[in-house]
């Protein structure tokens, strides 16, 4: 079934409800996001899509950025979100893979027009009120109602990048009906109802925000309030409207460090939920006597939606994300793919409805992640905890969680290496009060070399995207390396220790 037709059986029987209350804009109800989506499908399709054509996406957080999703799922088409600190490297890297038949984006966007155009994307449009190039001023001449294109369950809604360690993005593609799946099993177990209102304040282009807040509001046929992007202060203000507020720990770290979070402020809010990194225990209990509320923590990734969640009835526990979702099958697994006891580590693996359908092009990638009996590996690792609890204990990955985004320094290294006078880098992550960790970059040069860090900066600045940039960028003489010549990162982590606190002190 297309996601939005089950949507749409879910909309409140009075379509002037609310949808998005944007701040400081016009409320916009179902009913005229439904017109507003039907619009937008009648481009896409006189642009020719059809089902499975990619709709590539790189546009500053707006309801008509939603609207532009919903459309694709209309259309039937796949849309494919970047986010938008993309630098043109990254882009030319997705265009390539993805072969877009439209591309929407903002009009500042220079080099994704430019790469659009050298790379033949059949159709550029971008995302302002006017002119002929403009996407949403070319909708406005079509029809309104719109007829939502039938879809096989298997059929592709989205496509997100999410990196790999090494280093080249992979898309993951997501159907349908695992959408439909992770929604309508989240809207159940986090109790929306009717009176729900979402404060939205994450970003639209990652799983997050786009679809665990955006699909639990749709499910439930209530608004959100829709912030640009997240800012401590506003979210402060609109708190008191809320009943259920979705962030990562960042979010809770400002939060909690904010004055005016009180009981008072946050009497309407019955649910915080808090992922896409780890919770720190310091950032719940800080938290919780602030506000009188304790977080909700829950565990996803792209490839699955959400995987583990606590219970909202049962105290949660530190250093844990909750139990398996209830159509989630999760085991933690040896080297051998074969199941450890409880309290043993291993990797998490997971059977889901809501699972990927694969990377996008890369079977032989998508083959790798799959068990002989078909479970995914998740690269995470993790134990049982007595009570079922699920308790992640580290990455089997080389990957780093900065401000709730995943950062491979593979991406990183790659840059650096290829710099005059370096011999090898190695980037870590390492603690960061408020991003949670951050990186730090170690560089050796060839004897007699040297480099100017300025020089690695604006390399890096020009490839990458600002919040995958080291926050510090050291030179050392030699990398120490385990037996099998491997750079022990764990050892670079506990000897840069002292630098990386006195650098986070200036
Ligand atoms: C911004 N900066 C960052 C980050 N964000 N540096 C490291 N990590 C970050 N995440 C840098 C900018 O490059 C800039 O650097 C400076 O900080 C200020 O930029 P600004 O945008 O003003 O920062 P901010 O507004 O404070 O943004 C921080 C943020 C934002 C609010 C935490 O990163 C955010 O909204 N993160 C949410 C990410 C997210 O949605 N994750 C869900 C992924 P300079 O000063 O040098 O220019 S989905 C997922 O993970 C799974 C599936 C799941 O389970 O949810």
């Amino acid at each position: 079934m297309n996601l939005f037709a089950a949507f749409r059986t879910r909309f409140p029987k009075n379509l002037d409800a609310p949808l998005i209350i944007p701040r400081g804009g016009n409320t916009i109800s179902y009913g005229a996001m439904e017109r507003e989506t039907g619009r937008f499908a009648g481009l896409l399709a006189t642009l020719g899509i059809k089902t499975g054509d990619r709709v590539m996406v790189q546009v500053e957080k707006s309801p008509q950025a939603v609207f532009l999703y919903l459309a694709c799922l209309r259309a039937g088409a796949v849309f494919l979100p970047l986010n938008t600190a993309y630098r043109a490297d990254e882009l030319e890297y997705f265009l390539k893979d993805a072969e877009p038949t439209v591309v929407v984006c903002d009009p500042g966007a220079s080099s994704l027009i430019e790469l659009a155009q050298t790379n033949g994307v059949p159709h550029l449009l971008t995302m302002d009120a006017e002119g002929q190039g403009s996407f949403v001023n070319r909708a406005q001449s079509m029809a309104e109602d719109f007829a939502t294109a039938d879809v096989r369950d298997s059929d592709l809604g989205a496509i997100l990048y999410s990196s790999g360690t090494t280093g080249r993005p992979k898309g993951v593609m997501l159907s349908h009906s695992a959408l439909a799946a992770n929604a309508a099993t989240l809207h159940r177990l986090w109790n929306f109802t009717v009176g729900d209102v979402l404060l939205h304040c994450l970003p639209i282009f990652h799983v997050h925000g786009l679809f665990v807040a955006l699909h639990t509001t749709l499910w439930n046929g209530t608004p959100m309030i829709f912030h640009a992007k997240f800012a401590v202060e506003d979210a402060v203000t609109d708190l008191p409207r809320a009943t259920v507020f979705m962030g990562v720990p960042t979010y809770y770290v400002r939060l909690a460090g904010h004055p005016a979070l009180s009981p008072e402020l946050c009497r309407n809010v019955r649910l915080f939920l808090c992922g896409s990194a780890p919770l720190l225990e310091e950032t719940f209990t800080r938290f919780a006597e602030r506000s009188g509320r304790q977080i909700v923590e829950r565990y996803g990734m792209t490839e699955a939606g959400m995987i583990t969640s606590a219970h909202l009835d049962k105290p949660r526990r530190a250093g844990t994300v909750g139990w398996p979702l209830p159509d989630v099958t999760l085991r933690i697994a040896a080297e051998s793919d074969r199941a450890v006891a409880k309290g043993e580590t291993g990797e998490i693996q997971i059977k889901s409805p809501a699972l990927f359908s694969g990377y996008w092009r890369k079977p032989e990638k998508t083959a790798e992640d799959f068990t002989a009996d078909g479970f995914f590996k998740t690269g995470d690792l993790g134990q049982i905890e007595p009570d079922g609890m699920v308790a992640i204990v580290g990455r089997a990955k080389d990957m780093l969680i900065s401000g709730g985004y995943n950062v491979y320094p593979k991406e990183i290294e790659t840059v650096i290496d290829g710099l005059p006078g370096v011999v090898e880098s190695a980037v870590v992550g390492m603690p960061h009060p408020d991003f949670g960790e951050a990186g730090l970059a170690i560089i050796t040069l060839q004897p007699g070399a040297s480099l100017d860090l300025a020089v690695v900066r604006t390399a890096l600045k020009a490839a990458l995207a600002n919040y995958k940039i080291p926050k510090l960028i050291l030179i050392a003489d030699t990398l120490p390396r385990n037996a099998m010549g491997k750079v022990q990162k764990n050892l670079l982590r506990t000897d840069y220790r002292t630098k990386w606190d006195a650098f986070l002190a200036t």
